[in-house]
């Protein structure tokens, strides 16, 4: 993971994203009505329910301004595409999102196998406005649409054995280009202490900006975890395992001193490579300071108590 410069294309004047933003809340409420529609099992009444996945707000609530879609779908980061940050758009294009399904079993009373179309509608995607701040020290503020990852496991009912939450992406040869590099440990995984996957902020998305996740960000679902660096938020999700034991997980595989399991955002603690006290924001030409916990730290210190944090990173 190396930092690259930002084509100043990818830059979206606000008059241009404004109006984008309002086509955009028009066309989320003609999705979650059809979403609504679909779940009566076609009843022909038209829903004047308020929409849920409606963009909100065009900052989040430290009056950050939201990232453009265009820096947020141009943008990212999928090493099972590619590991420059502009051609995953391009070659995600063609990975089948649809039918998808998502397994989750392991130490938990009632495995289950999800499709994801099935799961938009057992739990219906809010907007949830988070930092994301990646490890290689810039940052973007997006709108996702998803629900909290503790409703699914409080369905699925983790056994008092369960400590632990591993989770993996796609493994899949013939769509993803980058899995044919054998010094990568594919599939993609992750994981979390149980209580932090049962905290509210964290949430499986299946949209942003009111719209279906795009694959280059991971569609069709994805996990995001606003309070650690962005490789935690794992893409692509086919298996969500409940596990006693701490899992490992890929980037710590390769380099556990630069990559941990916490991953928790600190700018007192440096990468190896470089500092991560400050960070730059896609769109802006001045460095931001990095926040404790990217911003989170009201909601989510009560989780490392007692923990060193510059040891547990
Ligand atoms: N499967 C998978 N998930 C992944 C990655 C990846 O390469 N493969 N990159 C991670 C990293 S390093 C970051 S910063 C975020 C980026 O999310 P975004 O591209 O939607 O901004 O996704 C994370 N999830
Ligand atoms: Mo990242």
């Amino acid at each position: 993971m190396k930092t690259k410069k930002i084509p100043s294309s990818q830059i979206t004047p606000e008059e241009v994203y404004l109006s984008r933003r309002k086509f955009i809340k028009n066309l989320a409420i003609i999705s979650a009505g059809s979403m609504l529609a679909a779940s009566c099992n076609g009843s022909a009444t038209p829903s004047t329910a308020t929409t849920p996945n409606s963009i909100n707000s065009v900052k989040d609530e430290l009056g950050d301004p939201l990232n453009s879609y265009q820096d947020i779908t141009g943008y990212t980061n999928y090493y099972e595409f590619a590991e420059d940050k502009s051609s995953p758009s391009r070659l995600a294009q063609g990975l089948k999102t649809f039918p998808w399904s998502l397994k989750v079993d392991g130490l938990v009373k009632n495995p289950k196998t999800y499709f994801v179309d099935d799961l938009k509608k057992l739990y219906p995607p809010e907007e949830r406005i988070y930092r994301l701040r990646c490890v290689e020290a810039w940052s973007m503020v997006i709108p996702w649409l998803g629900f909290p990852l503790n409703k699914l496991l409080k369905d699925i009912e983790p056994t008092s054995d369960a400590k632990f939450v591993h989770f993996e992406t796609l493994m899949d040869p013939a769509q993803y280009p980058g899995q044919g590099n054998r010094s990568y440990p594919w599939p993609y995984t992750e994981g979390l202490r149980l209580d932090e996957a049962m905290h509210d902020l964290t949430i499986l998305s299946t949209g942003l900006y009111g719209k279906d996740l795009t694959p280059q960000n991971g569609g069709p679902i994805r996990l995001v975890v606003p309070w650690k660096y962005g490789f935690k938020s794992i893409k692509a999700i086919v298996h969500i395992e409940l596990v006693a034991n701490q899992p490992t997980s890929f980037w710590m595989n390769l380099w556990p001193e630069a990559y941990g399991f916490y991953a928790n955002v600190n700018p007192e603690v440096a990468h190896p490579g470089w500092s991560q006290s400050s960070e730059l924001r896609i769109g802006e030409t001045k460095r931001r300071k990095t926040l404790m916990f990217n911003g989170y730290t009201d909601q989510v210190a009560a989780l490392y108590q007692g923990m060193d944090l510059t040891i547990n990173f």
